[in-house]
C-alpha cells in the first residue's frame, strides 16, 4: 500500500527513468535494438527494483499508465537514433496492459506521435501473460501483428511454457531465458536445451535472442549454434540513453 502511493507519486513527479540495454546480431557484432527496462529512483530511498515495484504496477493498475509513458518514451528516443543507424526497441508488455482494451489503438498512436515505423517496435510478452484471459489476449496480439510490431516471448522455458504457444502465437521472436544460456559452452548442462530450442524455433520460422550471455564463450557457443541475436552484461547493462548512443558507434 506504501508502495502504491509512493509510485503513484514517482510517476507524477518525474522519477521513473528507461534504460536502455543492446541486443547483438551474433553473425556480425552489431547492435540490432535495445530492450527498454523501467527504472525507479524514490529522492528517499534510492533506486526501486523492478522486481519489486513491476509488480505493485500490476496488481494496481498503474503499469498502464507508467507502461504507455515508457512506451512513448522508448519509441521517441529509438526513432531519434534511427536517423543515425536503423535500430528497434523491444518493450515489455505486462499481462494487464495486454488485456486493456484498445491495446493497439494506443500503440499506433505512439507510433503516429512519435515518428517511430512499426518494423522499429517489438513487443515482449511472458507466456503466463496470455493464460488467464487467452481470447482477448490472442485478438490482441493479432492486432498489434497486424500493425507491422514484431512480438517476441520473453523467460520463454521458464513458468507455464506451453510448446503449443510458440505455434498459434503471432510471435517472431523467441527469448531464450537467462537460466539457460548460463549454461551453455564448455560443454554445460543445458546445452541438448538451448540447441532444441533453437532447433525448434527456427523450424516455425522464428529467430531466437539469447538472454544473460555474460561470457565470451556462451557469445561463441551461441553463435557456432545459430542462434540470431544476444543480450547481455557481455555487450552491455541498461543504462540511460546517453550512455548507449556511443554504443551504437562501434560494433560490439
Ligand atoms: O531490468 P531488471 O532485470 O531489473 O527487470 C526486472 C524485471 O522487471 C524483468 O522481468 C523485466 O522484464 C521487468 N521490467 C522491467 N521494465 C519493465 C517494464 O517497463 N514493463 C514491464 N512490464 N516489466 C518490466
Ligand atoms: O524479464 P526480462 O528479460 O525483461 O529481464 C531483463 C532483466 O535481466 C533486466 O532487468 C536486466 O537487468 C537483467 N539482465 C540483463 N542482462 C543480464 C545478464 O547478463 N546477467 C544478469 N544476471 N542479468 C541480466
Ligand atoms: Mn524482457
Ligand atoms: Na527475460
Amino acid at each position: 500500500v506504501e508502495l502504491e502511493g509512493a509510485l503513484r507519486g514517482a510517476l507524477a513527479h518525474g522519477q521513473l527513468a528507461v534504460h536502455y540495454q543492446p541486443l547483438v546480431h551474433l553473425a556480425t557484432g552489431r547492435v540490432d535494438g535495445f530492450e527498454a527496462l523501467m527504472r525507479w529512483t524514490h529522492p528517499e530511498f534510492g533506486p526501486v527494483s523492478p522486481v519489486e515495484f513491476i509488480p505493485v504496477a500490476e496488481d494496481t493498475g498503474l503499469i498502464v499508465e507508467s507502461g504507455a509513458w515508457l512506451l512513448e518514451e522508448a519509441a521517441a528516443q529509438t526513432q531519434a537514433w534511427r536517423s543515425g543507424s536503423p535500430v528497434h526497441v523491444s518493450v515489455n508488455l505486462a499481462v494487464r496492459q495486454l488485456r486493456e482494451p484498445g491495446l493497439a489503438d494506443r500503440v499506433r498512436e505512439i507510433l503516429e506521435r512519435t515518428g517511430l515505423p512499426a518494423e522499429g517496435l517489438w513487443l515482449e510478452i511472458t507466456e503466463s501473460g496470455f493464460m488467464e484471459d487467452p481470447d482477448t489476449c490472442l485478438r490482441t496480439l493479432h492486432e498489434l501483428a497486424a500493425l507491422g510490431i514484431t512480438l517476441c516471448i520473453d523467460d520463454f522455458g521458464t513458468g507455464y511454457s506451453s510448446l503449443s504457444y510458440l505455434q498459434r502465437l503471432p510471435v517472431a521472436i523467441v527469448k531464450i531465458d537467462r537460466a539457460f544460456v548460463t549454461g551453455v559452452g564448455d560443454g554445460g548442462p543445458d546445452e541438448p536445451i538451448v540447441r532444441a530450442v533453437l532447433a525448434m524455433s527456427h523450424a516455425l520460422g522464428h529467430r531466437v535472442v539469447a538472454e544473460g550471455v555474460e561470457t565470451a564463450v556462451q557469445r561463441d557457443w551461441l553463435r557456432a549454434n545459430g542462434c540470431d541475436f544476444g543480450q547481455g552484461w557481455l555487450y552491455g547493462k541498461p543504462l540511460a540513453a546517453a550512455d548507449q548512443t556511443a554504443a551504437l558507434q562501434k560494433a560490439i
